[in-house]
């Protein structure tokens, strides 16, 4: 018994098992379910009282050594077997999903740096307004037709309370609350109860500007469209201003910068009149200046608006609104390269 059981042990250490089909053989030899120590354990009757304990803990611990050599090599496997899986070094890597921005977020950071590069802040506020600063105080009359329920978005519950139609309203609270002077853009979203179409939306984004100082003059409006035409349509954008009329400017005009198509000789976007509709400006109304808490007698100060929408539609030839709000994916992806 002795004897079989030291020869176990050293068939047992001796095991080369160097692969799958070894690994089982050994499995199934010795710890199988019909495996040699079991025989052992049974021949055990045979052996005299005495001995039996101790023979007994031999065969355990024979058991043991298979147990403990079977579960190292089993670990050994998995862990090669792992290694082969999932790290293969000839593969190539993930590439990096770029996400893109959005081309009014686009025009509009460009904007903002133009001006900034001559001395513009940018200034902020809420898109509830309320009467005061978004009308009244601009000077909007009580007969214009931007007042109409029809034109804008009132809050229900409390009529004084409205979604801005301009960022007008922005400035407005700028010049209540600043020391003079001021030189700051307004970049925001605004609403009109308009019927949604290729050419309308009953949202969409504006980029306001005004400059606030003593003897501030038409001239200075007229540099500083021409500055930024350049800068953001090229060097040889001309720009062209039409008399036009807004509440809270006077004088205005209507301003239009040369087709970036076709260079002003005339093509289907700019409709072969040579020129592109951006914004409006003028010269601040002396009453504005008054209602927001400023001398106009030793103040002046010119404003101009830009259509965000319109700028990046011409910018990007992109043909229809309500692709700017619609999120779908394979618009937004075009202006992956755009960072
Ligand atoms: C347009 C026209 C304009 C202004 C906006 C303005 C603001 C203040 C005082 C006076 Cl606080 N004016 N803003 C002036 C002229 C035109 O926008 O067509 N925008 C898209």
């Amino acid at each position: 018994m002795e004897e079989k059981i030291k020869e176990l042990q050293k068939q047992i250490e001796e095991y080369q098992i160097d692969g799958k089909e070894a690994l089982e053989n050994f499995r199934i030899q010795f710890l199988g379910s019909k495996n040699v120590l079991k025989m052992l354990f049974s021949e055990i009757k045979s052996v005299p009282n005495e001995q039996r304990k101790a023979i007994g803990q031999s065969i355990n611990a024979l058991k043991n050594a298979a147990q403990n050599k079977f579960d190292q090599y089993s670990n050994d496997a998995n862990k090669e077997e792992e290694t082969n899986v999932s790290i293969d070094l000839t593969l190539p890597g993930d590439a990096f999903k770029l996400g893109s921005r959005h081309p009014i977020s686009i025009v509009n950071e460009s904007i903002i740096n133009i001006f900034s590069n001559i001395g513009f802040t940018v200034s902020e506020g809420p898109e509830v307004e309320d009467d005061w600063h978004n009308f009244t105080g601009l000077n909007l009359p009580d007969e214009h037709p931007a007042r109409d329920m029809q034109d804008t978005f009132f809050i229900e519950k409390n009529p004084d309370w409205l979604l801005r139609t301009h960022t007008s309203s922005v400035q407005m609270r700028v010049m209540e609350s600043n020391e003079l002077p001021i030189r700051t853009i307004t970049p925001g979203r605004v609403y009109r109860n308009e019927a949604i179409s290729a050419r309308a939306h009953c949202f969409f984004h504006q980029l306001e500007g005004l400059y606030i100082d003593e003897s501030v003059s038409f001239a200075d409006l007229k540099q500083t469209l021409l500055y930024f035409a350049q800068e953001f349509f090229g060097e040889h954008a001309k720009i062209r201003l039409r008399p036009s009329y807004f509440p809270f400017t006077e004088p205005s005009a209507e301003l239009d910068v040369s087709c970036t198509l076709c260079s002003g000789k005339g093509c289907k976007v700019c409709k072969h009149t040579g020129w592109l509709e951006i914004g409006g400006c003028g010269m601040v109304d002396p009453n504005v200046l008054k209602n927001a808490g400023i001398d106009p007698t030793k103040y002046t100060g010119f404003a101009f608006g830009f259509g965000i929408d319109r700028i990046a539609m011409l910018k990007y030839q992109i043909n229809d609104l309500r692709l700017l709000s619609e999120n779908d994916i394979r618009f937004l992806d075009q202006f992956k390269a755009t960072w």
